[in-house]
Formats: C-alpha cells, sequence, structure tokens
C-alpha cells in the first residue's frame, strides 16, 4: 500500500472512541487527499465523524515533528535545536543507565495513555523496555477507572448489552454520556429502535447535543445519579415493577437493596439531584413498565469523587427488573470481550524490578513535586499530561523541574513536549503496522502503513526497540516486527472470543469478528465472587466501601441537599468534559477543528450570570485556589443554575489561558483510583 501512489486503502481508526470505525484512505500522487467511512464494516458502515474526515489535516500538518531534538532554551520555553535519531537514542539511554546507576531504576516513570490504541505500541514493545529497565509503573486511570470498578462490582466484567442488540431497545436511557460526539453508532444504532418507536431520555448536567437530539432531557446536579438511581429503585420496589423470579435467580442482596432504598424517597432524591418529583416517578414508571429498556452508561457521570457509586447504582437497575433476559434490554459501560496475550506482548519476565512502585497518573504534578528525590527521569508518549491531566498549574510546575530528565515522544511540539529534554518525532497510525481492538463492538482491525513516514518520525514499536537495544537489552526480543508480535498477541489467548481472530485473517480481511458463539451464557458465568450481580457487594463491605448502592455528597461540590452557601467563595460546580471536534487535546491545533469548535466559551446560566452582571459574549476569568483561566461567556438555560461548563481540551493559540485542568482537582475518585476532573467548584468574574 505504502508503494502505490493511487488507490483507496482501508484502516482504522486510531483514537480513543468507542467507535473504533473502518475507514477508507484515499490516496493521490503518494498523498492521502481523503478520508471516508468503509461502507464494509460492519458496524460503522461507512459513517464517520467530521473530526477523522479531517484526519489529512493532522497528519500532513505543516507543524509536525519531522526529526529529534535537543532542548536549548529553559524549560517550557520551546527552543530545540536538531538532533539526529542516533544522538537522541545515545543521549537518552545513557542518561537511563546513569540515572538508574546513581538514584536506582525507579526514578524513571513512563507517562502514557491511548494517543494512538494501537496494542503494539501502547500496551506491547514499551511495556517490554520498562519492565526490562525497572521503572516506575504508572496506574493510568485518567479515562474511566472509577466507573470500570463502579460496574465490576456489580457484574463483575466489563461487558454489558452487545451494540447490535440496542436496535431492538423500547427505551434508551443515555446517562452521562454525550454520544452524539462520542459514540456516533450507538446514536445510529438508538435511530434504528426510535423508528420502531424507542424513546430516548438523557440524563446530563447539561443540555449537550445528545440532549437536544433525545425525546426528553432530564438535568440533574453534578454527582447525584448514584441518588437519582436509588430513587428510581425505591419506586420501582414500591410499586411492583422489579421481576422478583429475576432477582433470586441471577441476583445476590435484594431483600436487603429493597430495605435499602426505603430511604431514597422520590421527595428526598428530588431534593438532592434538582429532578422534581414527578419526574423521578415518571422514569420510574418508564423503566419498569418497558419491554426492553438499555442504559448507556457514559464516561462523565464518573469522573467524581464519587463516580465508582454512580456507575454501581445505575448498574442495579437491569438487575432488578430482570432487563438482562430481554433482546435490547440490559446496560453497558465498555464491552471489553477481545484480549490479547499480555505476556507475549509485554514480556513480565524480563521485569528487573518486579516491586517497582506505582505512580498515579493523576497525581504526576504532586509526584513530581513532593517526590522530587525519587522521579528524576520521564519518559511520554501518547498523551499531553500539561493539558489532559487535572491541576495543570502543579504538573507545570513538576515539568519545570530543572533536575528532570524529559524526553517526549509525539506527532506535534503540545504543551507538554516544550518541557521535554529530547523531543522525537512519532508517526502517524497510517504510517505504521498495529493492532486495533474496540472497547464497544465486537471487531478486531489490522492497520498497515498506507504513506510513507513525515519525515524522519518513529512508531512508538520502533522507538522502544531501538532504546532497548541501545541499552544492551536481549536483541531478538527487542527485533521483533510488528507482524511477529501480533502473531504472538494472538496465540493462545486462553479466550475463546478471541477463536479465529489471527495475522492472516487480519492480512486477509482487515477485520475479524470475534467468536461470539459462547456469549449466550452471559448471566450464567458472571465473575463475581458469588457468581450472581451483586446487588450486596461483600468485597465493598471488605474494602470499607457501602455494601450496598448508596449517596455519598462530593467533597468539593454542592447538590440541593447542601447548596451553595453565603460563605462559599468558589460557589459554582464546574465541567470540563470534552467537544465535539476535538478527540481529547487531540485536533485542538488544527484550524479546522478550532474553526468548527469557534472557540473557549463558559456556558453559565442566566441567574448565576446576572449575579455577576455578566453577559453573552463577555470575557470571564474562572478561579480557584488552583488556578485562572480566561473563557467567552455563553449565557444559557441548558443546565441548572449553580453549574458551569466548558467543553473541549483547548491548548494551541493563546497559551495557559484556556486550559481548563487548570481548575480541576487530583483527588482521587471512591474507586479504581480514577480522576476527578468534574468535582470542582469555581468563581467566575468578568474580565
Ligand atoms: N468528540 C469526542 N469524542 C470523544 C472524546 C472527545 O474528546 N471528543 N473523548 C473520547 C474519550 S477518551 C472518552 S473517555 C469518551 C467520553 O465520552 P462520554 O462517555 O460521552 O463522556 P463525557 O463526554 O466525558 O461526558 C458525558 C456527559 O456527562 C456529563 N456529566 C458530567 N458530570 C455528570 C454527572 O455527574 N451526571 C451526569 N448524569 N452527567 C454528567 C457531561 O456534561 C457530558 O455531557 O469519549 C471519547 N470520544
Ligand atoms: N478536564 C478534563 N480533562 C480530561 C478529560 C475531560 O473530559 N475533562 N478527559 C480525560 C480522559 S477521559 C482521557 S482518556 C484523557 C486523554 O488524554 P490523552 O491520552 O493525553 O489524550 P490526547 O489529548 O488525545 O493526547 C494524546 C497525545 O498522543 C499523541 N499521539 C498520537 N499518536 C501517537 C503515537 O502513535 N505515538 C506517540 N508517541 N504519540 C502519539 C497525540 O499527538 C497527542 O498529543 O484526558 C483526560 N482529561
Ligand atoms: S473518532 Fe470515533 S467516530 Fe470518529 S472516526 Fe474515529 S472511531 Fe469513528
Ligand atoms: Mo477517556
Amino acid at each position: 500500500m505504502i508503494d502505490q501512489e493511487n488507490g483507496v486503502f482501508p484502516a482504522v481508526c486510531p483514537l480513543d472512541c468507542p467507535d473504533t470505525c473502518g475507514l477508507l484512505l484515499h490516496k493521490e500522487n503518494g498523498k492521502i487527499v481523503k478520508v471516508t467511512g468503509n461502507p464494509d464494516h460492519p458496524i460503522t458502515k461507512g459513517a464517520i465523524c467530521n473530526k477523522v474526515r479531517n484526519m489529512a489535516e493532522r497528519v500532513y500538518h505543516p507543524e509536525r515533528l519531522q526529526y529529534p531534538m535537543r532542548r536549548v532554551g529553559a524549560k517550557g520555553e520551546g527552543k530545540f535545536e536538531r538532533i539526529s535519531w542516533d544522538e537522541a537514542i545515545h543521549e537518552i539511554a545513557g542518561k537511563f543507565k546513569s540515572i538508574s546507576a546513581k538514584y536506582g531504576s525507579e526514578s524513571i516513570l513512563p507517562y502514557s495513555f491511548y494517543g494512538n490504541m494501537g496494542i503494539l505500541g501502547v500496551d506491547g514493545m514499551d511495556r517490554r523496555f520498562f519492565n526490562a529497565l525497572g521503572a516506575s509503573m504508572l496506574e493510568q486511570t485518567i479515562c474511566n477507572a472509577a466507573g470500570n470498578t463502579g460496574w465490576k462490582y456489580t457484574m463483575g466484567a466489563n461487558r454489558g448489552t452487545l451494540p447490535e442488540d440496542t436496535e431492538h431497545s423500547d427505551l434508551i436511557l443515555v446517562w452521562g454520556g454525550n454520544i452524539v460526539s462520542t459514540n456516533m453508532h450507538q446514536v445510529v444504532l438508538a435511530e434504528k429502535a426510535r423508528k420502531k418507536g424507542a424513546q430516548i431520555v438523557v440524563i446530563d448536567v447539561h443540555r449537550n447535543r445528545t440532549a437536544q437530539w433525545g425525546d426528553w432531557f432530564i438535568p440533574l446536579y453534578p454527582g447525584t445519579d448514584s441518588a437519582l438511581a436509588l430513587g428510581l429503585m425505591n419506586v420501582l420496589f414500591d410499586r411492583g415493577l422489579t421481576d422478583e423470579a429475576f432477582m433470586q435467580k441471577y441476583t445476590v442482596g435484594h431483600e436487603a437493596l429493597r430495605d435499602h432504598v426505603r430511604d431514597y424517597t422520590p421527595e428526598r432524591v428530588a431534593h438532592i439531584t434538582g429532578v422534581p418529583e414527578a419526574d423521578i416517578v415518571k422514569l420510574a414508571e418508564l423503566y419498569g413498565n418497558a419491554q426492553a429498556a438499555h442504559i448507556h452508561i457514559g464516561n462523565g457521570l464518573q469522573h467524581h469523587d464519587n463516580g465508582g457509586m454512580n456507575v454501581r447504582s445505575i448498574a442495579c437497575l437491569p438487575a432488578i427488573t430482570g432487563q438482562w433476559l430481554k433482546r435490547g434490554g440490559g446496560a453497558v459501560r465498555t464491552n471489553s470481550y477481545a484480549s490479547t496475550n499480555s505476556d507475549a506482548l509485554e514480556r513480565p519476565e524480563l521485569r528487573s524490578n518486579p516491586e517497582a512502585r506505582v505512580v498515579n497518573m493523576n497525581r504526576i504534578g504532586e509526584a513530581l513535586l513532593e517526590d522530587q528525590q525519587s522521579i528524576r527521569a520521564l519518559m511520554v508518549y501518547c498523551s499531553n499530561p500539561l493539558v489532559v491531566a487535572p491541576d495543570t498549574e502543579r504538573v507545570e510546575r513538576g515539568f519545570a523541574r530543572e533536575d528532570l530528565f524529559t524526553v517526549v515522544h509525539d506527532l506535534f511540539m503540545t504543551d507538554t513536549a516544550k518541557y521535554a529534554d529530547i523531543v522525537l518525532p512519532a508517526k502517524s497510525s497510517f504510517e505504521a503496522t498495529d493492532l486495533y481492538t474496540s472497547y464497544w463492538h465486537q471487531y478486531v482491525h489490522l492497520q498497515e502503513p498506507v504513506i510513507a513516514p513525515m519525515g524522519e518520525s518513529k512508531s512508538n514499536v520502533e522507538l522502544f526497540s531501538l532504546l532497548g537495544q541501545a541499552m544492551g537489552y536481549d536483541p531478538e526480543i527487542f527485533g521483533e516486527t510488528p507482524e511477529r508480535m501480533i502473531a504472538d498477541a494472538l496465540a493462545d489467548t486462553g479466550n475463546p472470543y478471541m477463536n479465529g481472530v489471527t495475522l492472516e485473517a487480519l492480512q486477509e480481511h482487515r477485520f475479524v469478528k470475534l467468536d461470539m458463539s459462547s456469549h449466550d451464557s452471559f448471566l450464567e458465568q458472571l465473575p463475581t465472587p458469588s457468581g450472581k450481580i451483586e446487588l450486596y457487594s461483600e468485597t465493598m463491605a471488605e474494602r470499607g466501601l457501602p455494601p450496598l448502592p448508596t449517596y455519598r455528597a462530593l467533597v468539593e461540590g454542592y447538590d440541593g441537599e447542601h447548596p451553595a452557601g453565603p460563605d462559599d467563595v468558589h460557589p459554582l460546580m464546574f465541567l470540563s468534559p470534552p467537544n465535539h471536534n476535538f478527540l481529547n487535546s487531540t485536533f485542538a491545533n488544527t484550524e479546522k477543528h478550532q474553526r468548527m469548535e469557534k472557540m473557549p466559551m463558559l456556558q453559565i446560566h442566566p441567574e448565576d450570570a446576572a449575579h455577576r452582571n455578566i453577559e453573552d459574549g463577555d470575557a470571564v476569568v474562572v478561579w480557584n485556589d488552583r488556578g485562572r483561566i480566561e473563557l467567552i461567556a455563553k449565557v444559557s438555560e441548558s443546565m441548572l443554575p449553580g453549574t458551569v461548563i466548558s467543553q473541549g481540551l483547548w491548548w494551541d493559540g493563546s497559551g495557559r489561558k484556556q486550559r481548563v485542568n487548570s481548575l480541576t482537582s487530583n483527588r482521587l475518585s471512591d474507586m479504581g483510583n480514577g480522576a476527578t476532573f468534574f468535582s470542582a467548584t469555581v468563581e467566575v468574574k468578568r474580565q
């Protein structure tokens, strides 16, 4: 493909998005001129989002990094000189060796996430390298850790309703997820259900694009979702809308739960959540009487102090109503049916320091500042922590440490890369070979290079191969080709769903469906301690968590029961969910995507605006004890008073003024050590 100047070539979207779309890359004179959806892909069927339709702008952007560079200016200043790959690799390996010898290998920390979902690059050759090095380990909990943990306490595994089944639902609750922007093919499937009469209810803190598309929008105070779920359970038990036979057979703890939810009367829950009592009853009746009700549990409601419990509580709803037995009924957080042979990929036997300490990625600023003695070198790839990690000011101070040796591998000179001692150019996913699974649908994809690499850029696999060899590690393990790695990753997975997913099948078809033939017995094989759906969780009790779903107010924040008072210095809840045209901080530096998003804004309720003499279009300052940013006010009734919203992780252009994470906290969630991006409070004034 790479040698063919013209033609249409299959590809897969590499971004951290549930849809994992099949793509077609249209090449003319050796360059991609158009990106479209692959109509043969059974789930994504030729439709793709606008972001990726404009991917060529990113791939051929004039600011793509072309060659390795060494810092010559101050940290963060962005002044670099060109060096060769040989020099770069030599310098990094030399530094890692001397730092290891002097301070111990644990003083080196990798920092990565899923800027490119290719398994070989983020869960493969890189892991081999850090295992052999004996580096500290990164706890990668910035995205969905709280919710996944909460879900697993109830259901055992991150599995739920399959996408294709949702077109058979007659009621779809989209709860804390902005699927029009973040999971567009779920919207297509829900539209099919809607044509057959399904109703779509959206429960969110603001009238996002999904709420505008749905049939009924229910706004609530941030972080009060577990209270709402408990209120719904109260009505369901009270009105006999539960499925006794199902609960007997498939759950534990339903008697205890029935007693427990008596405390969550619609009246009290209305007070906590801001959802009117009549709406709570109406929603419970709608849910309890549905033929097949599906709940899409988004990521938004779990980025809170109580995020794990929000998901855990909602996950009890399909269990008490027996919805799991209905086609199109149930719920989904993520669908992790695929798995690779991670030992073959990561080579845990190479681990030179099995006791290496673990650093939580949400607390990177704190780790760098308070632990100065212990972290001496940092290697960042597939992530942009200066923009995406909470508490930016602290992260920035950490990265500014003169004694810290930092390497950043990226496609662009991100805010993070500006702090690097060595910057390395990364290939785009269309320039490399890698393997992609989806965390929503059941297809596995192969990407092979379609275009030549930009400048001297290298893939993660190539980078860590070179580094491993320069360190003197086993040349065979660090010299493996991507094809060999894929073949090994797909062999002996011990996972029946992976039957038939082989390198050869992928080379022939580009994407291969998981073998779902053993899937019918989903409920019979729940991997919880009891083997049943755990409405009461003994494990949670052992870990000091409430064993039954229980509402706990946010650490920093307000609800209807504890509203902000006159003494509160930061009386507004501040939420910064993703926007439509960026993918986290990716695309925030391409002009086309910036134009589509217009500018970084703060949505503020007319009542909150009036108190502060703020009018639509005013420049405003948003601040708290952690930081201060500047945005343009958009006065709107799209959320309840007391909540302000800024969508999108902006960073390019006017410097640090618009980085929303300057305001967010690095507190960890109740479960899973997850991020609490949306549990922050602020004050706002006109500039
Ligand atoms: N266009 C686009 N698509 C993306 C991304 C992107 O940046 N842009 N990011 C990708 C990634 S990494 C992820 S994890 C997913 C995330 O995608 P989603 O699962 O959709 O999650 P979010 O967009 O973070 O939040 C969804 C909604 O939850 C709301 N919310 C916040 N707090 C609460 C609460 O307490 N209760 C309720 N009910 N709602 C609340 C937010 O305001 C937002 O409208 O999207 C992926 N897809
Ligand atoms: N305030 C707030 N903060 C958030 C969120 C939020 O909703 N609000 N969402 C959070 C969530 S859910 C997530 S998942 C995180 C995401 O945070 P990140 O994983 O950091 O995601 P991106 O911002 O997309 O940054 C990915 C970087 O990887 C680079 N990259 C892409 N491909 C490659 C490659 O092949 N090799 C290398 N070396 N680099 C590559 C890209 O150029 C980009 O700079 O952000 C979190 N931060
Ligand atoms: S970002 Fe999501 S919707 Fe857009 S092309 Fe990629 S996988 Fe598809
Ligand atoms: Mo995420």
